[in-house]
């Protein structure tokens, strides 16, 4: 197909894998540890340089239309989110990291397999597998840290506020390992994931595009507001204050006794823009220019007691299910079950990213053997991740694909890709030519 769209043949190739996030969900943009490892779906780019200034980009999936720009003038609509954009923030976060003005052209073929909109991190492996694409086109070094970073920091030119998960496990994972994310500074370690269980991706099939709705920011954007709130009710200086972890960090106090500051300091019922001003002492006008996001500045509620609440408790399980892994007790199954299950209901009731789907398939999983069962990824839509005892897999399979994709009232085609086992992938790859 290369061949056939650019008359050549490619000089090297670059794959990048998508991710399942096993706990840990809606907390890396608050400064907290994450536990995802990479799935073996992954994108690849066939990549040619080229003398001419022009970025050519085509795609095996007819669903996403050829393009071509100069690679001078990178211009990213943060109001249409379109799948060469993705591209576009890998490479212009490479470009600007190296402040490159004249970088040279390339032509590119995408093939892509991880499923969009599905909590997968496929917008992430893109822009990851673009910015590997243009490290290896200009011949420069980054350690896989710097260009997750860069990477974490690009993505957001599409508009969404996220954090940095996605492009770390997408450049440190290892085959086999499961890794705990750890942010400020960036690193992973190994979490060695039980034996005699597997991890179980089920697609809902209702997807959900984190750059075409204001869902995901609006949660970043209440986190944010209920972390200066509760920096200002502790006497601290909240202006500079935009994580939850911060507030933490500042006050050395356990994710515990963060629970019982948020009861303190917040309440249940949600706050108006007006509330929120009152209690930092601002305009709605410094709230909405120094503070909320673009596509948040007419959102009339926050909830910052349930964000927050959400937020310390999930920091917390991570710890724990890297605790149990490590200590591997006879019950580890059935504990880190409980932590996903436990993970799940905060999503749905205090963080309110699920969706009647993925709650029904969640009771499924559970239903026919799984030990626990979550959303992953942003939610709203996409897929489960679910505990199987290994020995219960083969009739899991066969009951969950009958009880949730063969059901005559909805519409699903079933596809291999949405409903299988996975293993820990391995990250980021270059395959060059010998
Ligand atoms: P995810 O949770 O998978 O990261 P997003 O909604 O954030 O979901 O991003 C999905 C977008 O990523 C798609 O709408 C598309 O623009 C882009 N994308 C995903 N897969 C591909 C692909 N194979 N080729 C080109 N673009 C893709
Ligand atoms: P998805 O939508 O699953 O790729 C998003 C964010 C993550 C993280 C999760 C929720 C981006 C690129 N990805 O992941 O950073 O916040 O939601 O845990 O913003």
């Amino acid at each position: 197909m290369f061949n056939s769209k650019f008359g050549s043949i490619p000089k090297f190739y670059v794959r990048a894998p998508g991710r399942v996030n096993i706990i840990g969900e809606h907390i890396d943009y608050c400064g907290y540890s994450v536990l995802p490892m990479a799935v073996e779906q992954d994108m690849l780019i066939a990549v040619e340089p080229v003398k001419t200034q022009t970025l050519q980009l085509a795609n095996t999936n007819p669903l996403y239309p050829d393009f071509s720009t100069s690679s001078n003038n990178i211009q990213i609509d943060k109001t249409k989110p379109l799948w060469h954009n993705y591209f576009l923030c890998g490479f212009k976060g490479i470009q600007e990291h190296f402040g490159l003005s004249n970088l040279t052209g390339m032509n590119c073929l995408v093939d892509g397999n991880i499923p969009p909109s599905s909590g997968l991190s496929s917008s992430s492996a893109l822009v990851c597998c673009a910015g590997l694409v243009t490290l290896t086109v200009l011949g420069m070094n980054l350690s896989k840290v710097e260009l997750a970073e860069i990477c974490a920091k690009s993505e957001r030119y599409i508009g969404t506020e996220g954090g940095g998960m996605d492009q770390s496990i997408s450049f440190l994972a290892e085959e086999g390992t499961a890794k705990l994310i750890e942010f400020s500074p960036l690193r992973a370690t190994d979490v060695k994931l039980p034996s005699g269980a597997v991890f179980v991706i089920a697609n809902s099939c209702v997807e959900m595009n984190k750059a075409a709705t204001s869902h995901f920011n609006i949660r970043v954007m209440e986190c944010r507001l209920a972390a200066k709130l509760l920096a200002k009710y502790r006497g601290l200086q909240w202006g500079k204050v935009l994580r939850l972890e911060e507030v933490q960090t500042k006050l050395g106090v356990s994710l515990e006794e963060m629970l019982w500051i948020t009861e303190d300091a917040l309440h249940p019922e949600p706050y108006s823009p007006e509330e929120v001003c009152r209690c930092l002492g601002i305009s709605l006008q410094e709230l909405r220019t120094q503070i909320l996001s673009p596509n948040t500045q007419d959102v009339p509620i926050f909830k910052l007691y349930q964000r927050a609440k959400h937020v310390y408790s999930e920091a917390a399980r991570v710890l724990q299910f890297k605790k149990i892994c490590e200590e591997a007790p006879d019950d580890t199954v059935q504990l880190l079950g409980e932590l996903m299950n436990q993970s799940h209901a905060s999503c749905r009731d205090m963080y309110e990213c699920s969706c009647p789907e993925l709650d029904q398939l969640v009771d499924i999983c559970r239903k026919f053997g799984a030990e626990g069962s979550r959303l992953t990824g942003a939610g709203w839509g996409g897929c489960t991740v679910s505990l199987v005892p290994a020995d219960k897999l083969t009739s899991f399979l066969a009951n969950v694909h009958q009880a949730y994709y063969q059901r005559s009232d909805r519409n699903l085609t079933f596809e291999k890709q949405s409903l299988f086992a996975t293993k820990p992938g391995g990250g980021a790859l270059v395959f060059l030519e010998a």
